[in-house]
């Protein structure tokens, strides 16, 4: 970076700072969009004088609530939950809730921010936002998740709605979750419409949602192959996590031929170095949806498996790897080691999963680095599809669904090449932040100050 630019950067950077003190993960998030837009910034003075990036960096607003309710003893607990609704310019409101013990606003920002970026690019009419509460779903009785959902809905109901904020799912929001959420909402407001997506498939829901944000990472893995000729079959594929995302991405990555050695949860990794099969994932999925077991059970039902406790999966030699888990699960170490053992393509089906240094790593070594704004778009993808299909009152099958995501993640490599290319190769942090951010700063100018 010239040293202009870095000048700008740091300036930038330390007015964000010092207005967000003590919010590691949204300074990390802004930070790099700031050094892929700069240039644009610098170059364009309508985006100069209308200070598009200092607005684009601070949330339309953050609603904050308490919410308290009852245990199966009777015990009454209190947590917080927020929504920050981020950027409305291209569309609704739009993105995930999510349930664990380390929200708070600093990662609520940073996920409303990159989720601004990322629906724009999904080429769909969807603005940012997400939220969530600090409450941990584990260990808790179906009916103390119902209370609790119940709880928070009665004061989110009057902060969104069809046309205004559209919530989803996210960590430790499935579809259990989402049912009670949207029962409470359709029975606060009184009206049955598309105020939420990832719905069950009796009451509104589409095809492929569960499956989308899975598949779509490993589409996008896919395309960075293709594009020099390769693809995901005989590759070995290390995933983190053992949610919604990775199994869905083991699954399509086991469809296109790749062999899948690793999964993990906050407890360890297995490494079944023989692969996971079709039935050793259907195992895996009854363990997760069903039982809300833990992975290293894996190992009970299939002892040729090794558990690692406490370890993340990256030591595994692999061709192709999927970070599905959680923020700042990857780091520059973990690269190295990753890039030591011969990986092709990192596809982040997590949001932010990677570092800063572990990002700098990965594009300094060109390394196929698809950033999880880009590369997990599918899920909110089809989330603005499931909006369509309510709002058309219509379910569409599941091939034309599957059809249009495969269509929405074609473009959007596309669309990263386009912006992100130099020369013979493809930054696709740059080209993901320079195409999501030309999209939104274009709308927000045409609004003229707001
Ligand atoms: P789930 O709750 O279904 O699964 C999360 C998985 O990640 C679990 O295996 C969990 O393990 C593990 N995990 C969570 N936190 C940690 C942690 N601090 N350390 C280690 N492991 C952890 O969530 P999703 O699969 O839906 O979400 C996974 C990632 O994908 C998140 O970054 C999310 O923001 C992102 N994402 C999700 C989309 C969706 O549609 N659901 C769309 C786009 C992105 P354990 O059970 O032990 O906690
Ligand atoms: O991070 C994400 O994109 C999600 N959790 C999905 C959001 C959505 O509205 O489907």
């Amino acid at each position: 970076m010239s040293s202009s630019l870095q000048v700008e950067v740091d300036r930038f950077m330390d007015g964000l700072r010092s207005n967000n003190p003590h919010q590691p993960e949204f300074q990390q998030a802004v930070h790099e969009v700031c050094e892929s837009v700069m240039p644009l910034v610098l170059d364009d003075e309508r985006f100069r004088h209308a200070k598009i990036l200092e607005r684009m960096a601070e949330p339309d607003r953050i609603i904050t609530f308490r919410v308290c309710w009852e245990d199966d003893r009777g015990d009454v607990h209190v947590n917080r939950a927020f929504r920050v609704q981020f950027n409305n310019s291209i569309g609704p409101y739009k993105g995930g809730l999510r349930f664990h013990p380390t929200v708070n606003k600093s990662v609520l920002k940073f996920l409303g921010f990159e989720q601004v970026f990322k629906n724009a690019l999904t080429g769909l009419p969807m603005g940012g936002a997400k939220g969530g509460a600090n409450f941990d779903p584990k260990g808790k009785s179906d009916r103390e998740v119902m209370r609790f959902c119940h709880a928070l809905m009665t004061e989110l109901h009057r902060h969104i709605g069809e046309d205004t904020d559209i919530p989803a799912g996210d960590i430790g929001v499935g579809a259990r979750e989402i049912g009670y959420l949207f029962g409470q909402y359709k029975r606060c407001e009184n009206r049955f419409v598309g105020t939420m997506t990832g719905k069950g498939l009796t009451f509104g829901g589409s095809l492929v949602r569960k499956e989308a944000t899975g598949y779509g990472t490993v589409y996008f893995a896919q395309h960075m192959l293709a594009r020099r000729g390769d693809g995901l079959h005989g590759k070995n594929v290390v995933i983190s996590g053992s949610g919604n995302v990775a199994i869905y991405a083991a699954e399509k990555a086991i469809e296109l031929g790749g062999k899948v050695i690793a999964l993990s949860d906050s407890g360890g990794f297995v490494h079944d170095a023989d692969g996971v099969n079709a039935e050793k994932l259907a195992f895996v999925k009854e363990l997760k949806e069903e039982r809300r077991g833990r992975i290293r059970e894996y190992c009970d039902r299939y002892p040729n498996a090794k558990f690692h406790a406490g370890v993340a999966p990256w030591g595994v030699p692999c061709e192709v790897a999927l970070p599905c888990a959680t923020q700042n699960e990857l780091d520059a170490d973990a690269a190295k080691t990753l890039i030591g053992n011969g990986v092709l393509a990192v596809s982040e089906g997590a949001n932010m999963p990677s570092t800063a240094e572990a990002v700098t790593v990965f594009r300094d070594n060109r390394v196929l680095f698809g950033p999880g704004k880009a590369a997990n778009a599918g899920g909110v993808a089809v989330s603005g599809l499931e909006q369509s299909q309510n709002s058309l009152r219509l379910a569409w099958g599941r091939e034309e669904v599957d059809q249009r995501l495969q269509g929405i993640m074609t473009e959007i490599h596309e669309t990263c090449v386009q912006h992100g290319q130099d020369g013979d190769h493809v930054d696709y942090v740059t080209g993901a932040n320079r195409a999501g951010f030309v999209k939104v700063a274009e709308a927000m100018l045409s609004y003229g100050v707001m």
